[in-house]
């Protein structure tokens, strides 16, 4: 471009002095008219490089590139550190027992003793117990439940068992037959008075025994239809059948007797044999 522009400004600048070297010699001689001819001169010197351009805009972004190939599998690592202890694990199942051991050696001899009496008392303790374990039997067979009695009495052959609910004499003789025994007959002195102290005990003023005339008017008989014999408690002016409605018995704190309505309803305490208590299974 830039030499192209040279000769062009050569071309015109040759035509004007052409023209205008024509024109100005016909005023002039033909000796002081000459043909000036320019040329350009000659061409300078390289000049300096210039200084660095400021560095260029970014170039727009290519495409992406192809996919690479899966690289090779790196080097296995080092172990790591140690993890957190874990929770406690649960319990396990029981081992089976282990096989019995040797026995063991033989101790030192004893010390001679009389053991004679001892084993007879060991032998009666034996005997007690096995009663007292028949008898507990029996109380948590016989008892409804501890609130309603006031424990027990008991002589060689019987037990007692004051029983605290209010019922009808019927009533009462049923409860205790229920339960394998009968309403307290006092047939002697020592029976009557323990069956008084229970009332006592207590603090109970009055209570049905197992004594009536209900089959016949004056006939009385005790509740296991035994006749009474010559021993009785009768109160002062007792029986007196009152209102001709007193066929059953009642004990009073002292140990007396009264004939009382069968119908009223009070307390009561029951008999039971210690034999029959003994060969009974209490098992309920
Ligand atoms: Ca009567
Ligand atoms: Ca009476």
């Amino acid at each position: 471009m830039k030499r192209l522009l040279v000769s062009v400004t050569t071309l015109i600048n040759l035509l004007l002095l052409i023209l205008s070297g024509s024109g100005y010699c016909q005023h002039i001689t033909d000796e002081s008219c000459s043909v000036q001819i320019l040329v350009p001169g000659l061409k300078g010197d390289v000049g300096e490089k210039g200084e660095k351009g400021a560095p260029g805009r970014p170039g727009r972004v290519g495409p992406p590139g192809e996919k690479g190939q899966i690289g090779d599998k790196g080097v296995k690592g080092g172990i790591g550190r140690h993890g957190k202890i874990g929770p406690i694990g649960s319990k396990g199942e029981k081992g089976d027992a282990g096989d019995m051991g040797p026995p063991g050696p033989s101790g030192e001899p004893g010390i001679p003793c009389e053991c004679g009496h001892l084993r007879t008392t060991v032998g009666d303790m034996d005997n007690q117990v096995g009663q007292l374990t028949t008898e507990l039997k029996f109380l948590k067979y016989a008892l409804p439940s501890p609130a309603v009695v006031a424990g027990v009495r008991e002589t060689d052959t019987k037990i007692y068992l004051l029983v605290k609910e209010e019922k009808k004499y019927t009533e009462a003789q049923a409860y205790c037959q229920e339960r394998g025994g009968t309403l307290s007959m006092p047939k002697d002195e020592t029976s009557n008075s323990l069956i008084a102290s229970y009332i006592n005990q207590d603090g109970l003023s009055r209570v049905f025994i197992g004594i009536n005339d209900l089959e016949k008017e004056g006939h009385y008989v005790y509740s296991d239809r035994s006749p009474m014999q010559t021993f009785n408690k009768w109160r002062q002016g007792e029986p007196n059948n009152a209102y001709d409605d007193e066929d059953c018995a009642e004990m009073v704190s002292s140990g007396g007797w009264n004939d009382v309505s069968c119908l009223i309803t009070m307390y009561f305490i029951c008999e039971f044999d210690k034999e029959h208590v003994s060969l009974t299974s209490y098992n309920n």
